[in-house]
């Protein structure tokens, strides 16, 4: 059992083994996170989301760095779900962002897919653990370009979209509908070619947008070199200031709790399906696979059947 108390003092080791709770998931992991109701949402949550090797291991240092020069506090959550890594171990955390560690920042890697409503809530409830621990910000490293990761990086504040000049991924994001979460551009690798015909493309996907309260900013960065990281952190510092007018930021708050809460229950009603209604699941299952029943049908007479169980 995990005390919140280490974790609540913003001590590292209590920090690292409450994250390692919340990737396992089950009991020990709600209990947890019941004892931090009430000390969340102080943090600034940022995500950097993109396709693989774009630069946002770089960019995450060359960001985290910045803010660390600020006298924040910052925590890095790198999320990948293709990563066979679990437990916050190996690769990711001390490999990757050396500057940015060795500067006082904390990184941690997230592989989990075994929590219950999966890598989303799991992503979610790390942020709350770090947040109750203290960190002004909490930086998420999403990998890839798929639903997981749209699913994953919509659980921040501020997205940020990476893309590079020439891999055509400007294309492939949009369609896994990663350009319509982001709320800032970083085109990377802008020492390279291709870097304006980039930033174009993008300034004309965001033209025939329908108009909106935030537009996006496009900022061009050289993670390696760190130039161009501030005018990403402005932009960024931009969007929270944003979130800060009317009840913006509640209202993101209020939309990102309604997500975790329906992914859970769903998770829940399937689970209990699976297990309390096994049989009643399996009959369905074959009668709708040989045609005698439709689907519809079969969805809705497992609904009736499960609300009329007593708990
Ligand atoms: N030329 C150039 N290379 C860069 C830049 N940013 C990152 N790179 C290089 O691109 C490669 C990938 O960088 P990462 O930061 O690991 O990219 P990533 O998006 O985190 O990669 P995954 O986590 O594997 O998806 C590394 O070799 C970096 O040194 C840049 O601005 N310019
Ligand atoms: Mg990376």
């Amino acid at each position: 059992m995990v005390e919140p108390s280490g974790l609540l003092a913003g001590d590292t080791r209590g920090v690292a083994k409450a994250l390692s709770v919340v990737e396992r998931g089950g009991r020990e992991a709600e209990e947890l996170l019941r004892g931090l109701r009430g000390r969340v949402g102080r943090a600034r949550s940022v995500g950097i989301t993109g396709a693989p090797g774009v630069g946002k291991s770089t960019l995450v240092q060359s960001l985290g760095l910045a803010l660390l020069k600020r006298e924040e506090r910052v925590a890095v959550l790198a999320v990948d779900p293709s990563s066979p890594y679990s437990g916050g171990a190996l690769l990711g955390d001390r490999v990757r962002m050396p500057d940015f560690l060795s500067a006082g920042g904390f990184v941690r890697s997230m592989a989990t897919r075994g929590a219950l409503g999966g890598l989303a809530v799991a992503a979610s409830d790390a942020l709350d653990v770090l947040d109750a621990a203290g960190f002004d910000w909490v930086v998420l490293e999403t990998v890839g370009v798929g639903q997981d990761e749209v699913d994953v990086a919509s659980e921040v504040e501020t997205v940020v979209v990476v893309t590079v000049a020439g891999m055509g991924d400007d294309v492939q994001a949009a369609k896994a509908g990663v350009m319509e979460i982001a709320d800032v551009f970083a085109v990377n690798k802008a020492d390279r070619s291709g870097a304006d015909a980039q930033v174009a493309a993008i300034e004309g996907m965001l033209a025939l947008a329908p108009p909106a309260d935030w537009r996006p900013p496009v900022v061009r960065t050289t993670a390696t070199t760190g130039e161009g990281v501030e005018g990403l952190l402005a932009a960024m510092l931009e969007h929270q200031h944003f979130l800060d007018g009317g009840q913006r930021r509640r209202e993101a708050h209020r939309r990102r709790a309604r997500r975790r809460v329906e992914r859970l229950l769903s998770a829940l009603i399937q689970e209990r399906m699976r297990t309390a209604h096994r049989e009643a699941l399996a009959l369905a299952l074959a009668e709708v696979g040989e045609g005698d029943v439709d689907p519809y049908t079969a969805a809705r007479r497992l609904l009736d059947g499960f609300c009329k169980e007593r708990p």
